[in-house]
């Protein structure tokens, strides 16, 4: 499996979105995130997609791992997905080509425009639990087969 990162900036009770403008996963809101690279880890991955993407600065070391999500299509192993959170960064949010951010009170996330299955773990992970996933979408990822996790601890 490839693997990815999200990353979730929380203030307060908001969490930072942004609005895929282009590629896999446009017209969806979600995390900042991306493929790793050969010679990263997933939490300096995760750090440098933030920066890439929305230009908000922030320490690898700061990232809170909080979930493992492997991603299936029709079956097929596409993503292993490394996600954190974070509370401390430096900047302000800005839209990229890619990216237009938006923050969402933790409590009114646009499940509709999500990713199917997010309405299924990523409340968990912003209540506070840490977990490992599997999600089965369809071939297109519009609807979700087989959702599954456990609890687990992160180093
Ligand atoms: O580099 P790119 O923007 O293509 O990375 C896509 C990211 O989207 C990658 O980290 C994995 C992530 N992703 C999926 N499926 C899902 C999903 O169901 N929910 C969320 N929130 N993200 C997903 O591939």
């Amino acid at each position: 499996m490839k693997l990815s990162t999200l990353c979730f900036c929380i203030r307060g009770d908001e969490a930072l979105l942004a609005m895929k403008k282009r590629g896999f996963g446009a017209g969806k809101w979600n995390g900042y995130g991306g493929k790793v690279a050969e010679e990263e880890t997933p939490r300096v991955a995760a750090a440098r997609e933030l920066q890439e993407e929305s230009g908000l600065v922030v320490d690898a070391a700061a990232l809170e791992q909080v979930a493992i999500v492997r991603f299936y299509f029709d079956k097929n192993p596409v993503f292993e997905c490394h996600i954190f959170l974070t509370r401390t960064w430096h900047g302000e949010p800005q839209e990229t080509e890619e990216m237009r951010p938006q923050w969402f009170p933790i409590a009114q996330l646009p499940f509709a425009e999500m990713w199917a299955a997010d309405a299924q773990w990523v409340p968990l992970i912003l209540a506070g639990k840490k977990l490992e996933a599997e999600v089965n979408f369809n071939a297109d990822g519009s609807e979700v087969k087989n959702f599954s996790y456990k609890e687990r601890h992160y180093a």
